[in-house]
């Protein structure tokens, strides 16, 4: 009886998947370019939503003195893996709001974990190396993503309903369009549109200044 309605739980999960909708979310400059590393996060408005399941766990790498990814985007309560892939030590430390922590110098193939358990814009940095920088965005809501190269992000699966379509960048600066409200039809793909302006000189890791150290 047991392992009937077992079979019948699965059967069902599985159903309510194939029912999903896509939502594409391209994110461009007002003059169209692509823009990688936004973080879009999607906020359901329809009142019960089966939304899927948040991911917890995430990593934010040192290797070859640089943070990698340069951004990464996850949900709030998600404890994120800071492994040194170096020959040589870090001291990842942030001075930002949501998290203020350091790591104390740590060596090769040391990983430590830090639980993000509040929303907001975290900046990285490494108090051994000045170049190195990166950004983790804690998002409240349950999903969320970054664009690739070519300023897309795709959400696979999505119950059918309303959802607040929400955009972060590094560069970002006011004027965009950084919000909208989409409805996505059961078994539809759906594509949205989204610009920001970006400031015109862009933040990122300058390569190292010196092998090691
Ligand atoms: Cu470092």
């Amino acid at each position: 009886m047991t392992r009937f309605f077992l079979a019948m739980l699965l059967c069902c999960t599985s159903c309510v998947a194939a029912f999903g909708a896509d939502m594409t979310v391209q994110i461009r400059s007002p003059e169209g370019a692509q823009v990688q590393n936004a973080v879009v996060s999607l906020k359901p408005l329809s009142p019960n939503l089966v939304m899927p399941a948040v991911t917890t766990e995430a990593t934010m790498a040192q290797q070859n003195t640089l943070f990698r990814p340069f951004v990464l985007a996850v949900s709030v309560g998600t404890e994120v893996s800071f492994p040194n892939l170096d020959e040589f030590r870090h001291q990842v430390y942030s001075f930002s709001k949501p998290k203020r922590f350091e790591l104390r110098l740590y060596g090769k193939d040391t990983t430590n974990k830090v639980l993000f358990d509040k929303p907001g814009v975290v900046a990285l940095g490494c108090n051994i190396h000045d170049n190195m920088l990166a950004f983790i965005y804690v998002s409240e809501h349950p999903v969320v993503g970054k664009t690739d190269d070519s300023g897309d992000v795709v959400f696979k699966d999505l119950p059918a309903g309303a959802y607040e379509v929400h955009v972060w960048h590094p560069d970002e600066q006011r004027g965009g369009e950084d919000m909208k409200t989409v409805t996505l039809q059961a078994e539809a793909s759906d594509t949205v549109a989204l610009s920001v302006n970006l400031r015109s000189i862009s933040r990122q890791q300058q390569p190292p200044a010196d092998e090691g150290y």
